[in-house]
């Protein structure tokens, strides 16, 4: 069983409107030869990697929505990325907006894949949370429109066997939320890994600015801790035209402390030799599921979507 894995969070800086697919690879490449050169066998790049972060725009037809989209993994702009991870024997986790076809109909979900060092695809995940909205709001200071992008991802949150541990794989704000690293946290995940695209500001409500990082940091360190879990976490950062994304790309340990993060807002690798059996003790003792946790109360949790006031008389 090997207990230590060298993992790299390769931060993605601006991706703006006029880069295109083949240049964003390539700096994808040059930071997967830099982990390489740290030792790193396995590199999470970000949310939407091969694109500027579109659903900041709305759009109404169909043909330009869908060149955002890739219709296949690899293809012929992602093929050098796939290639260069198999030279180096390196695993990667990469988001991209995938258009699919099930049962002779054209789907769109916000996805990553998680791909073995043997260059072939080991598992795939759809973006569950969907955060914004899907109506025009052309007064906004920026639009939030993945709910009018994408579906709601159908894959559940999977975990796979890799590097003798169990890996899962998240997007973005589905790292906000409790129920996605607890249900990963229940199949064994000693790994969990995630790209995000955090606009730095918020358009709908205002807030301090220092929050946004904040609230990134608490939302994964929580999650790390809580299940016993590395977290690693890469940004697309920086301003893609005009459009301010956070950094902070960070390796969590399962003790919810940070290990490595970014100092930057352009690419960036952060690197950690993880040890993947850190989290063993936090499993068989704080959180112990098995021993206590108590179901019997918690079944609001998945019979109630939203908030019902029930105060006892
Ligand atoms: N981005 C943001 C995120 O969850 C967001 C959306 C920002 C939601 C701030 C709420 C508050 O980090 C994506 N792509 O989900």
């Amino acid at each position: 069983m090997s207990r230590y894995l060298k993992i790299a969070a390769a931060q993605l800086g601006p991706v703006h409107l006029a880069d295109d697919r083949k240049s964003v690879v390539k700096r994808l490449v040059d930071m997967l030869r830099e982990a390489d050169s740290r030792g790193c066998k396995l590199v999470v790049f970000t949310e939407l990697a091969l694109t500027t972060f579109f659903p900041r725009y709305w759009m109404e037809d169909p043909a330009q929505i869908d060149a955002y989209f890739e219709k296949e993994m690899p293809n012929d702009a992602t093929r050098p990325l796939f290639d260069e991870a198999k030279q180096l024997g390196i695993g990667f986790y990469l988001g991209y907006a995938e258009l699919a076809r099930e049962n002779g109909e054209s789907h769109h979900y916000n996805t990553s894949i998680l791909v073995g060092s043997d260059g072939n695809i080991v598992g795939k995940y759809r973006k569950v949370h969907l955060p914004g909205h899907d109506d025009n709001r052309p007064d906004a200071a920026y639009q939030h429109l993945e709910k009018k992008y994408f579906e709601v991802g159908n894959l559940g949150f999977p975990v796979w066997q890799m590097y003798d541990h169990i890996v899962g794989m998240c997007i973005c704000n589905d790292r906000r939320w409790p129920e996605t690293y607890r249900v990963m946290g229940l199949k064994g995940a000693d790994l969990v890994m995630l790209g995000y695209n955090t606009p730095n500001s918020n358009a709908y409500h205002p807030e301090p600015v220092h929050l946004k990082m904040f609230h990134n940091l608490l939302s994964m360190q929580a999650g790390a801790y809580q299940n016993g879990t590395w977290v690693v976490a890469a940004a697309k950062a920086g301003a893609e035209d005009g459009y301010g994304l956070i950094g902070g790309s960070c390796i969590i340990a399962p003790t919810g402390e940070i290990v490595a993060q970014a100092l930057t807002e352009e690419d960036e690798v952060v690197s950690y030799d993880c040890d993947l059996d850190l989290g063993q003790y936090i499993k068989k003792t704080i959180f112990d599921f098995d021993a206590h946790r108590r179901i019997e109360h918690y079944g609001l949790i998945t019979e109630q979507t939203g908030v019902i006031p029930q105060p006892e008389d």
